[in-house]
């Protein structure tokens, strides 16, 4: 690795938690394998059956709530607290197992399992364990409630703190990602435009593996902490 980049920006994926039990969405098997995402992950779906959308997301919440960080979570809160630069975390998940693992700072731009949303009001408020179509809004108390998640044709959330994040970083590292959904897959190619550095580590190559200058390729939790060690012991 050349000279130790001061700043590092990294973006997470649904591989990063596929060892810690919860399921990737297009690897064989994956979720969008089993469920259409039309169905589920978009707001026309959610207007035509609520009560299938919700009880998706209430089976996945209760799936994170049984999951534990793995040591690739553990290894970049680490990373957050003893990096002595700006270390920039970016999360596709809605889970929050990197929380749970000590990081403090996590950029949710497809937003949280953990919060639910007013779809009338646009009030927020924490996710109860199970949502259901006719749960008044704490709010305005109209039976719209969702979760507070970004879903397909909706833009993701704190797109300017990532850009602004994208232009000034040293290093750009993507864990645990096919980069098949955007914007999230053209952060690399981003990125790299402004003049950082550019990582994959994957399970396999993604599909904008061409913007990467450098990858590894293995289970996060088992290449992340080494990766970690490194960058920490040449800091
Ligand atoms: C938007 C909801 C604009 C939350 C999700 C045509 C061409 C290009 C783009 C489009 C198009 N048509 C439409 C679009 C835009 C669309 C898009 O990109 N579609 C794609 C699929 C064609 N994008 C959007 O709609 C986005 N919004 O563009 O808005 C706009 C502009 C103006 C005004 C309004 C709007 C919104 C995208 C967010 C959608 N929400 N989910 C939820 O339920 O979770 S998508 C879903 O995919 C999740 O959020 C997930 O995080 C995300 C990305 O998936 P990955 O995390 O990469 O997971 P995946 O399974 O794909 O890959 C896992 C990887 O891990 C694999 O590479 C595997 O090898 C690796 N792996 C597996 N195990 C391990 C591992 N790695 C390490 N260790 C392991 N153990």
């Amino acid at each position: 690795m050349s000279k130790s980049p001061r700043r590092i920006t990294i973006l997470t994926g649904a591989g990063i938690s596929a060892e810690s039990g919860l399921g990737t969405f297009r690897d064989v098997g994956g979720l969008w394998s089993r469920h259409d995402w039309r169905d589920l992950a978009t707001p026309r779906a959610f207007a035509r059956d609520p009560g299938f959308v919700l009880d998706f997301y209430n089976w996945r919440r209760a799936a994170v709530r049984a999951a534990r960080p793995n040591p690739a979570h553990l290894a970049l809160a680490r990373l957050e607290r003893d990096w002595p630069g700006e270390v920039t975390l970016i999360t596709q998940n809605v889970d929050d197992l990197h929380e749970r693992a000590g990081s403090r700072a996590v950029i949710h731009m497809h937003g949280t399992h953990l919060r639910a949303l007013c779809a009338a009001c646009g009030h927020r408020w924490p996710a109860p364990e199970v949502m259901a179509p006719d749960d008044p809004c704490p709010a305005c108390a109209a039976p719209r409630s969702r979760p507070d998640v970004v879903w397909f044709g909706e833009m993701p959330y704190h797109m300017d703190r990532i850009a602004a994040a994208l232009e000034a970083t040293d290093l750009f590292v993507s864990i645990g990602t096919s980069g098949t959904v955007q914007p999230a897959a053209g952060f690399a190619a981003a990125a790299r435009a402004a003049g950082a550095r550019t990582l994959s580590l994957n399970l396999e190559p993604s599909r904008n593996a061409a913007a990467f200058d450098d990858s590894r390729f293995g289970p996060a939790a088992e290449i992340v902490p080494p990766w970690v060690e490194e960058l920490l012991a040449s800091g």
